[in-house]
């Protein structure tokens, strides 16, 4: 068939994927040798065993883990242009790249040395591999909303360097209200807004993402389909959910791929875009849960086409550079 080859070639973008997920076993091993980190795993195999999730907050114990080797500048452009040279290689012509600064700042990293690491290797793409990124800053919501606050404060010197605010970590119990003050701002500040809402939290926080927070893309969002109001409302507004079918396999938000909503999704109309979030923890880079999720789910041309161009169509450039695309 030559279905596999199509979804490989096909140009796309990528609107949802965590840097720090990025990092692979090898690099996390390097780059804990590097800086003299000590890691609680023996090997490269013994981490990657630990790779068994059973939930959302089981990951993130490991990822916060992983995510203590990157100290300097070099580690962070190292990381992310190690993920941007496969964006090259798997044909995802830009990519919007979330970064997690309280994760580095809270151990000592300086803002600056994370978000000067990541504009360099996004540089680099551009000129010389041609893939367009761009940043966008997450806030912890597991975090306080004073948190967030002062790492808004700390990253103004750097807007120039930024496109847009999310927020992710924990979902339940930190619903989108509690950052509506951050959000406001970030809002008059010009940035662009999204938010992880109804991965494992309830429908209402997608509503309260939208209405409290005026986010302009859901991520995740997969649990919209249990409120009918919700999914004419997404419909209606056209808004993107950045669906993560590896992701939600591996953290248990469906059991197997086959039995993922994805295309339902798609049937109700929703601006739907196929994502990797942690590539290195869940199996798979873009163009991997292209291929699984269209075997699971049966999938053919005709939704591969309609996938990539909703991630051209819901990323944030410029309507010039879709042009260039689509
Ligand atoms: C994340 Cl899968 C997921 N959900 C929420 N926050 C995250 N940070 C990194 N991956
Ligand atoms: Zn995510």
């Amino acid at each position: 068939s030559r279905l596999p080859s199509l979804l490989q070639t096909m140009p796309k973008a990528e609107l949802h994927m965590h840097i720090e997920g990025s990092l692979e076993p090898e690099l996390i091993f390097a780059l804990a040798q590097r800086n003299g980190v000590q890691l609680s795993y023996p090997s490269v195999e013994a981490l990657r065993a630990a790779y068994a999730f059973t939930d959302l907050q089981s990951f993130l114990d490991i990822y916060y883990a992983g995510a203590s080797v990157l100290l300097k500048e070099d580690d962070f452009h190292d990381m992310a242009w190690a993920y941007l040279q496969r964006c090259q290689a798997e044909h995802v012509l830009c990519t919007e790249i979330f970064f997690d600064p309280q994760t580095h700042t809270d151990r000592g990293v300086p803002f600056e040395v994370v978000i000067q690491g990541l504009t360099r290797a996004c540089e680099r793409a551009r000129t010389e591999l041609g893939v367009h990124a761009s940043l966008i800053m997450c806030f912890l919501r597991h975090l306080s909303e004073e948190s967030a606050l002062a790492t808004l404060e700390q990253s103004l010197p750097f807007r120039h360097l930024f496109i847009g605010v999310g927020l992710d970590s924990s979902e339940k119990g930190h619903p989108p209200e509690k950052f509506a003050r951050v959000f406001a701002r970030c809002k008059a500040l010009g940035l662009r807004l999204v938010a992880h809402a109804g991965e494992e939290g309830p429908p209402e926080y997608i509503h309260n993402a939208l209405d409290v927070l005026k986010v302009e893309r859901i991520d995740h969002g997969v649990r919209c389909l249990e409120d009918p109001a919700l999914v004419q409302r997404l419909a209606a507004e056209g808004m993107a959910l950045t669906v993560c079918p590896l992701s939600n396999v591996k953290l248990c938000v469906f059991q197997t791929l086959a039995e993922h909503n994805l295309k339902q999704l798609l049937d109700a109309g929703l601006k739907v875009t196929i994502n990797s979030d942690d590539p290195a923890y869940f199996g798979g880079y873009l163009n991997q849960n292209f291929l699984e999720t269209f075997e699971a789910l049966k999938l053919g041309p005709r939704e591969a086409y309609t996938l990539a161009r909703n991630s051209f169509e819901k990323s944030f450039a410029s309507d010039d550079q879709k042009a260039a695309w689509v």
